[in-house]
């Protein structure tokens, strides 16, 4: 039981200055400290250097575990899903089929278009080859990130798909059975019992166990996401999905949403870990009032409630004048979730221009989202969401050109292609040109 519940006082917009008001929305620092950076640094090259002997010691340093196995063998497997109840079974299914519908639905288009007669340019989309999905372990191991993950990668088609998971406490193959399930469903067959950045690095330089991959996917911990950051500057390593910080929500209420729905809203963010940030802005004193209480009410009621409280304590309950000022609040912070529980929901979505992910009206949670609805949970958290977007097939993919030029493309193009060379003082770029049109104009004679 906590002593005191944290809730922060009430924050009055229009009475703020301009630096408060920045203040009033910083996101709790980072702590990229220049220790995690090195100790980061370290554990990738060991990786590199020392392979599977190196993830094991880390799993042993780690994790408490003396393991020498990074895979769960197919008994194990089977073993493990005998376990899985058959309402698990069943939502998993049904959350599975959701996100498929809507990401393939997403499948991106290739484009042919004759730009000047006998100029043809094509814009073709091609699956990646190989994507690793690190699925978290640790306090919440999370099925459905397997399915935000592992949908997208099947129905791109992407020809290897490693997914990694942190091993379980007491044995190193005793992971969650919903995770085998989800994965199973997905037609993933690589799964490795390995976490942290010693598996980031895995993936992105290859072990003898572990396949290299060329782009990794999926949310972690401040180690795993700086070692995303790391192999992704390294070209040798590999690319990732987006740059990540802690999870949050923003719920924007007037004085008639329900203010037990919009408090639960904002504990179920809070409690992902102690740095979920989560706030709250209306034009109704009274209702965040209300909302306070409520969330004290439940906060008590949660298994998590140490883990919500710490995230509480950096938690914004923000006044605006009107829900104009909150519009406008809203599109500076850039929240990862915009959950909207006002009489003109309608209206105001089309007002939103950096939020990653919004739920409309007082029947949709986040939670929604998180599972179920078929979009993607995989969001640009941290403001990042101003210009990176959430999840989607696409990210799957790599796009690239074609183009061809015909006898009669090179004649319409050709001269002002040496005439444009020529402006840039480039005459080998002008040469590659006029050596063909000389050509051309032999052939004629
Ligand atoms: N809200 C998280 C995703 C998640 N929630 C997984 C529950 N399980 C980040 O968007
Ligand atoms: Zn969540």
């Amino acid at each position: 039981m906590m002593d005191a519940v944290i809730v922060n006082s009430i924050i009055d917009w229009s009475a703020l200055s301009d630096v408060e008001q920045q203040a009033a929305l910083a996101r709790p620092q980072l702590n990229d400290s220049a220790t995690l950076t090195a100790q980061v640094s370290a554990i990738i090259s060991t990786v590199q250097q020392q392979g599977d002997a190196a993830l094991c010691a880390y799993s042993q340093q780690f994790d408490g575990l003396t393991t020498n196995t990074l895979c769960i063998s197919d008994n194990k497997k089977q073993q493990l899903l005998a376990t899985l109840l058959p309402e698990r079974k069943a939502a998993i299914e049904l959350a599975y089929n959701n996100i498929r519908k809507f990401h393939a639905a997403q499948l991106p288009r290739d484009i042919e278009v004759e730009t000047s007669q006998g100029v043809i340019c094509q814009l073709k989309n091609r699956a990646l080859n190989a994507v690793g999905l690190y699925i978290p372990g640790g306090s919440a191991p999370l099925p459905s990130t397997v399915l935000m993950l592992g949908v997208p990668a099947q129905l791109a088609g992407c020809k290897r798909v490693v997914l990694v998971t942190p091993p379980g406490k007491t044995q190193a193959d005793a992971i969650a059975a919903e995770i085998i399930y989800a994965a199973e469903l997905c037609g993933i067959k690589d799964i490795f019992t390995i976490g942290g950045a010693q598996a980031i690095a895995a993936l992105a330089y290859g072990t003898a166990t572990i396949p290299k991959v060329d782009k990794i996917f999926g949310p972690g911990n401040r180690y795993v996401t700086e070692a995303k950051r790391q192999v992704s500057l390294d070209s040798k390593g590999a690319a990732i999905d987006m740059p990540a910080g802690p999870s949050e929500v923003l719920v924007l209420a007037d004085a008639n949403a329900n203010p037990a729905f919009v408090a639960a809203d904002l504990l179920s963010q809070a409690e992902h870990g102690p740095d979920s940030q989560v706030l709250l802005v209306s034009n109704s004193q009274s209702l965040i009032a209300a909302v306070q209480a409520q969330v004290s009410r439940q906060l008590m009621a949660l298994p998590r409630q140490a883990i919500a409280a710490q995230a509480l304590k950096h938690s914004r309950y923000i006044l605006t004048r009107d829900l104009a000022q909150a519009v406008s609040v809203i599109n500076t912070y850039a929240p990862e979730h915009l959950i909207i529980q006002t009489d003109i929901d309608a209206e105001l979505i089309e007002q939103f221009d950096s939020a990653a992910s919004i739920f409309v009206g007082k029947w949709t949670p986040e939670s929604a989202g998180d599972y179920a609805s078929g979009t993607n949970h995989v969001l640009p958290t941290y403001g990042y969401s101003k210009t990176v977007s959430s999840l989607s097939l696409t990210d799957f993919y790599r796009r690239y050109t074609v183009q061809t030029l015909s006898e009669t493309g090179m004649r319409n193009l050709g001269p002002s292609i040496v005439t444009l060379a020529k402006a840039e003082g480039l005459d080998a770029h002008a040469n590659a040109v006029s050596i063909r049109l000389a050509a051309l104009e032999k052939c004629k004679e």
